[in-house]
């Protein structure tokens, strides 16, 4: 008989209910929820009990946006599978979709079976990947159709890094039409790349070449129009549209206008524009390098429409955009010209504490943190109900979280493999204490109880918001 276990005495929370119930697991997943103290759940009998008294018990987060191991302006992201995904288990992450990229010249299938290998064996937590298109052509367009029968769903198409990752107009109406027709969801890096880089050989012309001239020249109506262009041609080619990191109050601005006209669009933000600002690009010397990240982090009065966006569900999803680079050696590349600092922030070990932080501070109810950080995003990605919640069923992906456990965020704490914090010092209230993924204890009192390669591919569905 496989293993059983219970967990007694918690609050547990989904997108949708609140109740304080014991949840018995069986065989990796969900077996059955039943109320605290009664005869139910007394009847529960299991070989493992993890008392939960006083604490949440969440469903694991989705982080529907990583970058490990990401090949990007000369060197590559520091996080490896195998470290960035026990990093996301520390902070309460049971799943990560990341993103496969299709080489110049190459299939995506070349592109997909490298991430495969990078992966493969060596995650702690379950994995998916979406698909960065970076060459359309008829060959490609008709691999699309493979991937979204194999379970690679969504595709990312970028507005910016002419000459890199870069689709023109044309490719992303041709892609998305694509999708329109096999049901993949088109993802979009939305800022106008060609008119940024025009600002960028002005900018370095002038002698403007410390990080924070990253940040102005990636304009905020640069993000906006390439989001308004984004929703028209979606709108043109009959397909669902998802903006990936959304900072600019502007582009959620468009994002609120389609929706009300009734258009399937969907926004994402992620932890760093809601609780860093271009002041942090603007620290002394060097150090704004470690924010340089795209789209870039705004001035502060951007946040307030961000949080709007979170409530109003205009922006339905946070995930990370996880892309460390260290600031030896790799930040450090740009100094003396900010166009050559990796773009990129470590983030997939805080998104869960920092949004429970937003819960204490009243920007968002604790519902909503878990629909933004778990339900949603696996809803959006062919994941629900196996990932995103706790019901009978789904996968018995779980965190046990103490909701008055306060720490201070430090590099000299994190368990990403990159040398700053991006949040050193802030201190928030929730800890993560114990992460069962698929029944697993990967987490376990505070102590890493995993092990790389218990994490396993997992295929998704379409988007589960389509019409
Ligand atoms: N933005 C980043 O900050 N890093 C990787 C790619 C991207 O679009
Ligand atoms: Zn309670
Ligand atoms: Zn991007
Ligand atoms: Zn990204």
């Amino acid at each position: 008989m496989s293993s059983r276990t219970v967990i007694r005495g918690g609050l547990v929370i989904t997108a949708s209910d609140e109740i304080h119930a014991d949840v018995l697991i069986e065989g990796g997943r969900i077996a059955a929820l039943a109320a605290s103290g009664t005869p139910a759940a007394d009847a529960f009998t299991a070989d493992r009990t993890v008392d939960a008294t006083g604490k949440y018990v969440i469903p694991g987060g989705v982080d529907a946006h990583t970058h490990m191991e990401l090949p990007f302006g000369g060197t590559s992201a520091s996080d490896t599978f195998e470290t960035g995904t026990r990093a996301a288990a520390w902070g309460g992450t049971t799943t990560v979709v990341d993103f496969a990229v299709q080489g110049v010249g190459r299939s995506l299938r070349q592109g997909l079976d490298a991430w495969h290998a990078k992966a493969e064996g060596n995650c702690a937590v379950d994995y998916g990947f979406h698909m960065i298109v970076s060459d359309v052509n008829a060959g490609t367009l008709k691999e699309m159709d493979l991937l979204v029968e194999e379970g690679v769903t969504s595709f990312k198409q970028f507005m910016a890094y002419p000459g890199v990752f870069y689709s023109d107009d044309g490719q992303i109406l041709r892609a998305m039409q694509r999708s329109a027709g096999n049901g993949g969801l088109i993802m979009m890096h939305a800022e106008n790349g060609i008119a940024i880089d025009v600002l960028v050989e002005q900018a370095l012309a002038r002698g403007e070449t410390a990080p924070r001239f990253h940040g102005e020249v990636r304009k905020a109506l640069l993000e906006a129009e390439a989001t308004h262009r984004a929703i028209r041609l979606a709108q043109v080619a009959g397909a669902p549209l998802y903006v990936v990191h959304v900072s600019a109050a502007e582009a959620v601005a468009e994002l609120a206008r389609a929706r009300d006209e009734g258009l399937n669009v969907f926004g994402e933000t992620c932890p760093q524009y809601l609780f860093l600002s271009a002041d942090n690009l603007a620290e002394p010397g060097f150090e704004g390098a470690k924010y340089v990240c795209s789209t870039p982090l705004r001035p502060k009065e951007h946040q307030a429409a961000l949080w709007r966006g979170l409530r109003t569900n205009d922006l339905q999803v946070v995930s990370t955009d996880h892309c460390p680079f260290c600031f030896a050696g790799q930040k450090e590349l740009g100094r003396g010209d900010f166009s050559r600092i990796p773009n990129g922030l470590p983030g997939v070990e805080n998104r869960m504490d920092l949004l429970h932080q937003a819960v204490l501070d009243g920007h968002i109810s604790r519902r909503r943190w878990i629909e933004i950080a778990c339900a949603t995003p696996a809803r959006m990605f062919g994941l629900y109900p196996k990932k995103g919640t706790i019901a009978p069923g789904s996968d018995a992906d779980v965190v046990v979280y103490d909701p008055h456990a306060e720490q201070v965020i430090s590099a000299g704490a994190h368990h990403m493999n990159v040398d700053y914090s991006a949040y050193e010092g802030k201190r928030v209230t929730g800890r993560v204490e114990t992460v069962l993924s698929r029944g697993v204890p990967v987490v376990t009192d505070r102590e890493y109880t995993g092990r790389a390669g218990h994490g396993v591919y997992t295929p998704r569905s379409t988007c589960q918001y389509l019409t």
